[in-house]
């Protein structure tokens, strides 16, 4: 009896403490920010990879972000498969998340998956890249860059750059991601602009997969078939090469340099991302344009995270600010990019 009545008092003793301790957890929250939403939010985010610094940063901006907002971020990388994406959000249905956060690495595929997260209604956000459905209604938004306008900024600056030249004007192509919503916005946009002026034409275009080790190796092929100095695929010179992402341009680079080819003079080369080495090299006159694609859109999620919470419906389309920077501008005046 003795030994039953202190083994009942330490239980109350116990289950009082845990009491107390948790009530007081509860009111220091209260109080440090009286911003934090009430409920504990918890994202599911599945990113693709980390194949560039872009991904990167854009990992990070959206972590911070969570933690600014007070929400918990169940963090999840695909590492560039989109079978790994598909079980990542099947995990988030099975925990049950507020909402789920996710940047696809292709167009297509989704709306089995989208459809569960329907049925257990769980609003989902699509990320950085684009999706193509029968129903949109299987997700709640898309925020994220705009990637035709990039593509037509990059053509838009060949108009200029070769305003008073006779032409052809040869351009090869470094596809991104086939069957990525951002390279097809690339190329589409780049194709509206030059399609119009008959000097241009895309002789060559290969997938380097937005990865570095991809655009040495084309270059790599390429430059071992040319004439010394020179850039020739199918035995057409190249003039100009439009990549889209800085990581296969980096790549792209580090070859001609070893060909001892002039980007930049002999080449123009045009990228898109303006991660801080490309602007590096833009400085250093081996690019002539960079195309800023935004990675930051972390505190414009949480916001959108938070409205879903809440039963208020977001924007089907929200694109980040993005901006150009070329040869032309003041070069000195470029704030550091952070990524
Ligand atoms: O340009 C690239 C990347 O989806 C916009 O993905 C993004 C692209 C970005 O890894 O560097």
């Amino acid at each position: 009896m003795k030994k039953f009545l202190v083994l009942f008092t330490g239980i109350f003793i116990a289950v009082f403490c845990l009491a107390v301790t948790g009530c007081k957890a509860k009111s220091e929250n209260k109080t440090q920010s009286s911003e934090k939403p009430e409920k504990n939010i918890i994202v599911g985010f599945s990113q693709i990879g980390a194949e560039s610094e872009w991904r990167t940063c854009n990992t990070e901006n959206m972590m911070q972000a969570a933690n600014e907002a007070g929400i918990q971020l169940i963090y999840s990388n695909a590492e560039q498969k989109q079978e790994n994406q598909i079980k990542a959000i099947r995990s988030f249905i099975v925990y049950q998340v507020d909402v789920i956060v996710f940047c696809p690495i292709v167009q297509d595929g989704w709306d089995n998956v989208l459809q569960e997260a329907k049925d257990a209604n769980i609003p989902v956000i699509v990320v950085d890249r684009k999706i193509r459905t029968k129903d949109n209604s299987l997700y709640a938004g898309y925020i994220g860059t705009d990637s035709l306008e990039e593509g037509r900024n990059a053509g838009r600056f060949l108009l200029k750059k070769y305003k008073n030249a006779s032409g052809p004007i040869n351009i090869m192509e470094l596809y991104g991601t086939i069957g990525s919503s951002v390279s097809e916005g690339r190329n589409q946009g780049f194709h509206e602009i030059i399609d119009k002026d008959p000097r241009f034409s895309v002789v060559y275009t290969e997938s380097g997969d937005f990865l570095r080790s991809r655009g040495k190796e084309i270059a790599e092929n390429i430059c071992s078939e040319s004439p010394a100095g020179t850039l020739k695929v199918n035995g057409k010179t190249i003039h100009a090469i439009y990549s889209h992402n800085d990581q296969m341009t980096l790549g792209f680079l580090e070859i001609l340099d070893n060909y001892k080819i002039k980007c930049g003079k002999d080449i123009t080369m045009i990228t898109i991302d303006a991660e801080q080495s490309a602007i590096d090299e833009l400085c250093r006159g081996k690019i002539n344009c960079v195309i800023e694609c935004n990675p930051k859109m972390g505190t414009q999620v949480m916001e959108f995270v938070k409205s879903l919470v809440a039963n208020k419906p977001i924007p089907a389309v929200t694109y980040v600010p993005e901006t150009v920077f070329t040869e032309y501008d003041a070069l000195d005046q470029i704030a550091p990019r952070g990524y």
